[in-house]
């Protein structure tokens, strides 16, 4: 099918409390929402999730918008897609920028689903009615993420994530664990540490941790191998696998047991899922991060994770973890620590224009 309209929106959203990582804090959170409409009026829905500073990853929501608007929706609209697989390749004359193909792709995939009378998650192959989730706790006084440890418990969240830098790492996770000794628990440093902070890191080893996320740099595969040697934790790696060959490469260093599959990060649903089997084949176990996306990036995570070695549960809370109204309908709720897959078409939510449109910063449509 061809098609023939793209329309871009630039949302302001503010999180219901501020999400402190070792990089900084976030109070509000862009959100750049994809509409694609084909030939016979059928539309789909992605979400960009780059944020509005390149922190995590080198792309910024103006360099989102930048990319789709001068490259890939150009390309999009170049020839019919028959299979939104196809646009893994007509996409790759554009180096990187894997949240604005990502995007692009999510939308796609989202009409085709919706073309074909089918979930996205069947479109993608996924069996499971229901996905495990966590919650990703920010940096913040101990008191407060005792709190929201116990909150997230009484909701049912069945592991807890808390972000960790030098000097907020062992003294926090021993408190938490005098508290709750055998809950599931995790922390993430977003590649706040170097192996000259070994030693600090080796003492995460006494606190049975279910994997430290990311503790050094986003594109260093060997010293997180070296690391990994001298660990007994599981590593997990985040921002350094943005493709499939990063992950192919990271599991035959042995740099990491775990991967975290953000569909953003690397480059789309297409991507994602060849991640994903890579992974099945290799016996390692992965689970699907978050953005703090909107609900629309949340409604492709939880499509993705209902394939099948998604084993672990995922960074995908409920939209009330994050926003006093979301702007899709329903919004999405965690029951006993699951998430319920909506076997409607496509990503099975809808999209509320009175929310989306009292968020906007601007938008604009583009035409084949
Ligand atoms: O590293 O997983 C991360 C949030 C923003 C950027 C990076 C990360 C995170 C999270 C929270 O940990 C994930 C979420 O709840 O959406
Ligand atoms: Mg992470």
């Amino acid at each position: 099918v061809q098609i023939h309209t793209v329309i871009l929106r630039y949302l302001q959203m503010e999180l219901k409390s501020p999400f402190t990582t070792s990089f900084g804090t976030m109070k509000t959170r862009p959100v750049l929402l994809v509409e694609v409409v084909d030939e016979d009026g059928v539309c789909g829905w992605g979400e960009g999730v780059a944020f509005s500073a390149p922190w995590y990853t080198e792309e910024t929501i103006e360099t989102t918008w930048h990319m789709l608007e001068t490259f890939l929706i150009p390309l999009l609209f170049q020839a019919p897609v028959y299979h939104p697989d196809e646009l893994r390749d007509r996409f790759s004359i554009v180096r990187r920028n894997y949240m604005a193909k990502a995007a692009l792709e999510g939308a796609v995939w989202d009409a085709f689903a919706k073309r074909h009378g089918v979930s996205l998650s069947s479109a993608l192959g996924g069996e499971k009615k229901e996905v495990k989730v966590g919650v990703s706790i920010g940096i913040q006084p101990i008191t407060n993420i005792l709190k929201r440890i116990e909150q997230a418990l009484a909701e049912g969240y069945q592991r807890i994530k808390i972000k960790i830098k030098p000097e907020w790492d062992v003294n926090v996770v021993r408190e938490i664990r005098h508290h709750f000794p055998d809950v599931p628990l995790m922390v993430d440093a977003n590649s706040a540490y170097s192996l000259r902070d070994i030693d600090r890191l080796k003492a995460l080893d006494d606190y049975e941790l279910l994997m430290i996320e990311q503790p050094l740099a986003v594109d260093d595969i060997v010293d997180h191998a070296k690391l990994q040697a001298k660990l007994k934790t599981p590593i997990c790696l985040d921002e350094s696998i943005c493709s499939y060959e990063d992950a192919k490469r990271a599991i035959e260093l042995k740099s990491c047991r775990v991967i975290n599959i953000k569909i953003g990060r690397v480059g789309g649903l297409t991507e994602a899922k060849r991640i994903h089997d890579l992974c099945q084949q290799h016996h390692i176990p992965v689970w699907c991060g978050g953005m703090l996306e909107g609900g629309v990036g949340r409604a492709h995570s939880i499509a993705l994770a209902t394939l099948p070695h998604f084993s672990l549960p995922g960074d995908t809370a409920a939209s009330a973890n994050y926003w006093e109204r979301d702007f899709i309908d329903p919004e999405v709720t965690v029951d006993n620590g699951r998430i319920f897959v909506r076997q409607q078409i496509g990503i099975g939510y809808t999209v509320n224009l009175t929310e989306v449109e009292r968020r906007i910063v601007r938008s604009k449509i583009y035409k084949k």
